[in-house]
């Protein structure tokens, strides 16, 4: 897909700078300063030879939202770039990407290994969805399991990092190699971390994939999905998992991610600041029977998390407070942090994954890959550190004391 007017900004600008002008220049036509929102399905072709063309790939143009709109091309231009990608397709919401990727690269008989948690969703589609179609799924526990259980049918190896909601440090370029060595292609979620900290096709990565919905928008006012990757394998998801499935983003969608994506580095900075302020203030108090935070130097991911993160740690706290019962009272006490999934919003969010986002995988699944009863996550907002922590502690001390 072409884009129409001349690109704003050279792929060897800073990243803030191609976070707000990648992807849109000035409308030639108009002048607009803001890309344009297309709110059409269709886009007259003119003739039939030229329709032909267009359809049967031997000219790039607008034909049909589904494929393409401008709007949402620019949100495409904007994440490719600031993934270092060569290209990148929109979805509807991440669970479209997710099974876009899936329905694109997969086929019966191939087998599909991950290293859990994943969002529950993500497991969901592979561990319910992907068997009834022939596919195999492996769960690693860590790189040496990852590693047996790779072998010459193993099409996609699926990870995320920091991991959701345990915020495990998952070593991209290793697990990237042991996928390599099968000839797999590497799914990286960088849903967490965001380009601004990861950019996983530097490390190895085939396809990396978002929940726009999160960080990427960051106003948690949209539900959209987005994969990046070079030219080829993003010409067959878009072929395959976008114009013959059909998790098409649309273009109003697509103006408010533009909107956000510009400010994602300031967000994100003030994201980290945040949750490390908070995971620091939280860490020793007697409520906090675990603390999950890879800017913790106790982490047992710090270390690659320093490196891997771009010497940020991400939004995200998970704490462990021991029991079901301990977690919602806290829950319950919490007044800034608003009691609801998602994450990456600028407003601070609160949640319990085991009863939620994860809820499906069932009992043995979570206490395996450490999603335990007591978990909390906290999602970090950019208010201010000290109110969110003010709010943190109160909650714990109320927490403590069944009512
Ligand atoms: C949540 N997450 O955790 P859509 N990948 C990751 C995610 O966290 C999510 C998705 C994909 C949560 C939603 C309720 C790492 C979602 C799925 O929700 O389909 O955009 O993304 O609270």
């Amino acid at each position: 897909m072409s884009k129409q007017p001349e690109q704003a900004v050279s792929t060897g600008a800073a990243f803030a700078t191609r976070a707000v002008h990648a992807g849109h220049a000035p409308d030639p036509q108009t002048g607009a300063h803001v890309q344009p929102i297309y709110a059409t399905s269709t886009f007259s072709y003119g003739t039939a030879e030229r329709g032909a063309r267009l359809f049967a790939g031997e000219e790039s143009g607008y034909f049909y939202s589904r494929l393409s709109n401008p709007t949402v091309r620019a949100f495409e231009e904007k994440v490719a770039s600031l993934e270092g990608a060569a290209d990148a397709v929109a979805f509807g919401s991440g669970m479209g990407a997710a099974s876009a990727i899936a329905l694109t690269f997969l086929k019966s008989g191939d087998e599909v290994a991950f290293m859990g948690p994943l969002y529950g969703g993500t497991e969901g589609l592979l561990r319910g969805i992907l068997g009834r179609f022939g596919v195999t799924v492996h769960d690693a526990a860590d790189l040496n399991d990852l590693k047996r259980v790779v072998n010459e049918k193993t099409r996609l190896v699926w990870l995320e990092s920091p991991t959701n909601p345990t915020l495990r440090v998952v070593d991209l370029n290793a697990a990237a190699d042991i996928a390599h060595a099968v000839g797999a292609l590497v799914v990286v979620d960088n849903t967490f971390s965001t380009p601004y900290l990861t950019r996983p096709l530097e490390l190895g990565a085939d396809l990396v994939m978002h929940s726009a919905t999160k960080y990427l928008s960051g106003h948690g006012d949209v539900i959209a999905g987005v994969v990046a990757a070079n030219a080829d394998l993003s010409a067959e998801l878009r072929l395959h998992g976008l114009r013959h499935v059909g998790s098409v983003l649309g273009p109003f969608e697509a103006h408010l991610l533009l909107r956000g994506m510009k400010t994602l580095p300031l967000r994100m900075e003030a994201h980290c600041a945040g949750a490390h302020a908070l995971a620091e203030v939280v860490k020793d108090h007697p409520a906090v029977q675990a603390i999950h935070y890879p800017g913790l130097p106790q982490h047992p991911g710090h270390d690659l998390a320093a490196r891997q993160m771009n010497g940020k740690f991400g939004g995200l706290v998970s704490l462990d407070l021991g029991t079901q019962e301990a977690a919602w009272r806290f829950l319950n006490a919490l007044k800034l942090f608003t009691q609801a999934v998602s994450l990456g919003d600028v407003e601070s969010l609160s949640s319990h994954p085991a009863s939620t986002t994860h809820q499906l995988l069932g009992e043995e699944t979570l206490a395996r890959q450490g999603v335990t009863p007591g978990l909390v996550r906290l999602s970090v907002g950019i208010e201010d550190a000290a109110d969110l922590i003010g709010d943190v502690r109160q909650a714990l001390e109320a927490g403590g004391r069944p009512h």
